[in-house]
């Protein structure tokens, strides 16, 4: 079972199963239980691709990834969709209440823990405010929300599950500072390892370390300090 939360890459590649070049090239990190590692780097530099591999939504094409020193394929699909929360870069809510679709493959979830969860992930006064409060029907037929609130219904998703490895696809692009913060401060008591790829340096200086992608390639990792010395991309980055 995953108690843990780390995750180690060893000399890892990949390439989409209809291509032939691989767009994420060698990369070897570990990530230690518990601290957060920001994923920054340009559009089209691999960072979801890496991303997917963790919850083996695709399988590298060389190189192996564990999780609390196993390779992934120790563990069953269920164990690593209930221990990862894995936060898409474009959620999808299916078609029924916000209530399912919090507490979506979470059967016995309690309406405290719906709120708590809708709560720390910075929804819950948006969700008071619909006519039917948590009864609202969203998805396909249901009221249109937008893309900054399905990206926090999808986080109160996965922080119900209090998941061992919490993973964010740029999912804070659409909140305002403050409650990216309050959002920030809130998954900060799960105690998770966290994984979050964001397009703001601020975001990614309040990780433990930042790891910074290249066309497909690990370019630096490190704390912000470090990186500021070490990485001319990343010096060119922060100044822009
Ligand atoms: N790619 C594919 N097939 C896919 C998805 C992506 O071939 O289904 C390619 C596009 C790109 C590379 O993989 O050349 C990396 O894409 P990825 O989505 O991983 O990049 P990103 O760093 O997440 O970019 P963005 O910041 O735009 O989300
Ligand atoms: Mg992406």
């Amino acid at each position: 079972h995953i108690t843990k939360g780390s995750v180690v890459f060893d000399n890892v590649s990949f390439a989409y199963p209809e291509s032939e070049e691989d767009v994420v090239k060698d990369i070897n990190f570990q990530v230690a239980p518990g601290e957060k590692l920001a994923v920054i780097g340009s559009t089209g530099a691999g960072k979801t691709s890496l991303f997917q591999l963790i919850p083996r939504l695709y399988d590298p094409t060389k190189g192996k990834v564990s999780v609390d020193g196993s390779p992934l394929s120790d563990y069953s699909l269920d164990e690593l969709r209930g221990s990862i929360g894995y936060v898409p870069q474009s959620p999808l809510l299916f078609t029924g209440s916000v209530t399912d679709n919090i507490a979506w493959g979470k059967d016995q979830a309690t309406t405290e823990e719906i709120m708590q969860a809708a709560k720390d992930a910075q929804i819950h006064d948006t969700i008071m405010q619909l006519d039917d409060q948590y009864e609202t029907r969203v998805g396909q037929k249901g009221v249109n929300l937008s893309g900054g609130q399905k990206q926090r219904i999808s986080i109160a998703r996965a922080l119900i599950r209090k998941p061992k490895i919490l993973m964010l696809d740029d999912s804070t692009s659409a909140l305002d500072l403050a409650t990216e913060s309050r959002l920030l401060d809130a998954i900060d008591t799960y105690q998770c390892t966290m994984l979050i790829i964001t397009q703001k340096i601020t975001t990614a200086m309040r990780a433990d370390r930042i790891l910074l992608m290249d066309e497909g390639k690990l370019l630096a990792i490190g704390t912000h300090t470090e990186l500021l010395a070490s990485s001319a991309l990343y010096r060119k980055i922060v100044e822009s």
